[in-house]
């Protein structure tokens, strides 16, 4: 007999006795009928332990819709709205609740204030982010407002992200901080009170955790100064390339942990990070390499690449204007490139079929040529070149003739539709556009945009070969939505002979600045200046692209 159903019958019993006492009658009742739904649910749980089922909980999900569990699993939301709105709007899954907040239909329902909704719509969104990893040039700002706010406050003597924000992947699953400073409680106190903290998870002496306002989490951990190095090494990770580290530390008889490297209980090295590394026999490791992808055998052996830096980048080859759906004028793209240090701009804009996207037809990018012409003339250190960023029709064929591309100093060849098509057709697409002699790069090759829209269908190896063989360079599609293509394929195109090209696709000013994550790429994916075609001098990426022809 289950423990259940002897507690029903023990109860039973105390009922039994208090009504033969005269004890007044409601007592009595509460006592059978704890009884009643004490054995009810043993008769559940019974069932549930012998069969893995339960039949009651089978027909309480059979029968309501099952968006209105969905919706009751938004923070907030209980059962009673979840009737209401069903019963009165017939709102039975997350669009339909969504659809209905924002067309205003909610409004004016009982209990249903303003803030209210607005809450009903910000837990939608909370779901729909959890489980998805945020981007890093979403989580780049946040950290580094963080950073910048602790920092003014003179509280910490060194603060720095670590994590994979710091290995600059893609995506990052949470944003860490370390810091160390005289006083950790106050350190801890001012960034559980930021201006970005939406909740506190969990506040101690030396760690606390928040979420942001838009759902994402920080961690940040105040550790002793002196062992920073070991503290950062640790929690920049990745895992895995920990895990290696101290294989080698046990090799040579020390330990390697947060605090330090140990040779018994005495830590010999934990300040710096470049010390660490150099106990266990090895250089410096640049943390965008710190995957356990051969990088720890490379550094064994001497043979770490010497990456590609933001500041060995000399221009960018893919920026839209006012010709066709960028916000800023030639003229200001060039200044703001100038301002940027780079040494020449190819201004890339849409061609005929992205008509929505202000494409421009061969006899407007005739004219556009003519502008840059008299830019150029204008325009003080820095070559102005004329791009497009030509389309990539459904057959392979592209939106221009050659007679116009040829005249073109940068031609990018994209595909921005049909992006469904099975890999022979898509991968034929891209062939057939590298065949054509007047294109220099691939742009964002695999269209994929990071937790939107995956890559579409591609046979990567042939797309690199075919690169490889014809001289086309790749795009590293700087924009943090897209990072296309990505630290692996570099990587792969690097090992293939693929020459890279790392371009913003700013369609405003500022996005200009998104260079730093296709660095970022570029360093995972191992590359070094002679990789990547916009590290070159002027005439050397000339020389590139006439090689085609
Ligand atoms: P994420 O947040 O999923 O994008 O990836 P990470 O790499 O930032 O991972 P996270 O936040 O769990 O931990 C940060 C670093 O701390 C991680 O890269 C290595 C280190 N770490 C955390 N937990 C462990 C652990 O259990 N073992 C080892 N070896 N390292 C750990
Ligand atoms: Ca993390
Ligand atoms: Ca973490
Ligand atoms: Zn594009």
């Amino acid at each position: 007999m289950s423990k259940n159903r002897a507690l029903a019958g023990m109860f039973e019993t105390i009922a039994d006795v208090l009504e033969i006492q005269g004890e007044v009658v409601f007592k009595v009742r509460a006592y059978r009928k704890t009884a009643r739904i004490l054995d009810d649910l043993a008769e559940k749980i019974d069932e549930y332990l012998k069969t893995g089922k339960m039949k009651r909980y089978d027909e309480a999900l059979a029968s309501i819709p099952p968006g209105l569990l969905e919706m009751l699993g938004i923070p907030g939301m209980g059962p009673k709205t979840v009737a209401q709105l069903y019963q009165e709007l017939q709102i039975d899954t997350l669009e339909k609740l969504v659809a209905a907040a924002e067309s205003g239909k909610l409004d004016g329902l009982k209990g249903m204030g303003k803030k209210k909704i607005e809450n009903i719509l910000h837990g939608v969104e909370l779901m729909a982010a959890a489980g998805e990893r945020m981007l890093l040039g979403e989580a780049m700002p946040i950290a580094r407002a963080i950073v910048d706010a602790l920092q003014e406050a003179k509280l910490v003597s060194r603060i720095e992200p670590a994590g994979s924000l710091r290995r600059w992947k893609e995506t990052v699953g949470d944003i860490d901080i370390l810091a160390t400073g005289k006083n950790s409680q106050k350190i801890i106190d001012a960034f559980t009170a930021g201006a970005w903290v939406g909740e506190v998870i969990a506040s101690g002496e030396t760690k606390a955790s928040i979420r942001t306002e838009s759902g994402f989490q920080v961690d940040l951990r105040v550790v002793e100064a002196g062992s920073f190095g070991s503290a950062l090494q640790y929690f920049t990770g990745s895992k895995d390339h920990n895990v290696k580290l101290r294989d080698i530390a046990k090799s040579k008889k020390l330990k390697l942990n947060e605090y330090g490297v140990f040779r018994g209980e005495k830590s010999v090295a934990r300040k710096t990070e470049e010390e660490v590394y150099k106990k266990l026999g090895l250089p410096f490791i640049p943390p965008p390499l710190r995957e356990d992808r051969g990088e720890i055998e490379a550094a064994k052996e001497k043979k770490l690449p010497k990456l590609i830096e933001r500041s060995d980048l000399r221009g960018d080859l893919h920026v839209h204007s006012t010709w066709s759906d960028g916000s800023a004028t030639m003229e200001e793209v060039a200044e703001r490139a100038t301002q940027l240090g780079y040494e020449y701009i190819a201004i890339a804009d849409h061609t005929n079929s992205l008509r929505v996207f202000g494409g421009l037809s061969e006899k407007e990018m005739r004219d556009k040529m003519k502008e840059v012409e008299q830019l150029r003339k204008k325009a003080k250190g820095i070559e102005l070149l004329c791009g497009v960023e030509v389309d990539i029709k459904s057959d392979g064929t592209l939106d221009y003739s050659d007679k116009v591309l040829k005249d073109l100093d940068v031609v990018t060849a994209s595909i921005h539709s049909g992006f469904k098509g099975d890999e022979k057709k898509m991968t034929h697409r891209i062939l057939s556009a590298m065949d054509n002699p007047y294109v220099h790069i691939i742009g964002h090759p695999t269209g994929r945009l990071l937790n939107q829209r995956p890559p579409y269908a591609l046979d990567m190896d042939a797309v690199f070969e075919k690169a490889a063989e014809t001289g086309t360079a790749m795009e590293i599609n700087a924009h943090y939505q897209r990072l296309d293509l990505n630290d692996v394929h570099c990587r792969r195109a690097k090992e293939l002979g693929v020459k890279i090209a790392i371009c913003t696709d700013a369609h405003h000013l500022p996005d200009l600045d998104l260079m730093e994550y296709g660095i970022g790429v570029a360093q995972r994916g191992w590359l070094e200046t002679a990789d990547v075609i916009n590290a070159w001098p002027l005439s050397k990426l000339r020389s590139f692209a006439a090689a085609k022809r």
